[in-house]
């Protein structure tokens, strides 16, 4: 099962790193915070480090909406993108529950 998520999670950072950001769904980002296990800003490390994901979360007022610079590595190359999130469970940070609005 947890294989599952983690190829899942893979697909999904394949897709961001080859320059398809705009196409990826703000739903899919959604739930890949809740399966990395997001809270703020932090780095995590995918299957056996193939995939880094680096977030530094500027945060949001409660309620609110906020941003947030998210780095991939994967191997040699890496890709950076500005993610704006709606902070749905009120707790002033990017983490499971928010609403991905945009990833660029
Ligand atoms: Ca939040």
């Amino acid at each position: 099962m947890k294989g599952w998520i983690i190829v899942g999670v893979l697909g999904l950072l394949v897709l961001i790193g080859s320059g398809v950001a705009q196409q990826v769904p703000g739903q899919g980002f959604s739930a890949l915070l809740c399966e990395l296990g997001v809270t703020g800003s932090g780095t995590f490390v995918i299957g056996n480090g193939q995939v880094v994901v680096s977030i530094v979360d500027n945060g949001a007022s409660p309620g609110g909406i906020g941003t947030a610079t998210v780095t991939i590595e994967h191997g040699k190359s890496g890709s950076t993108h500005t993610l704006t999130y709606q902070d749905t469970n009120d707790d002033g940070m990017l983490d499971c529950g928010d609403t991905v609005l945009s990833v660029t």
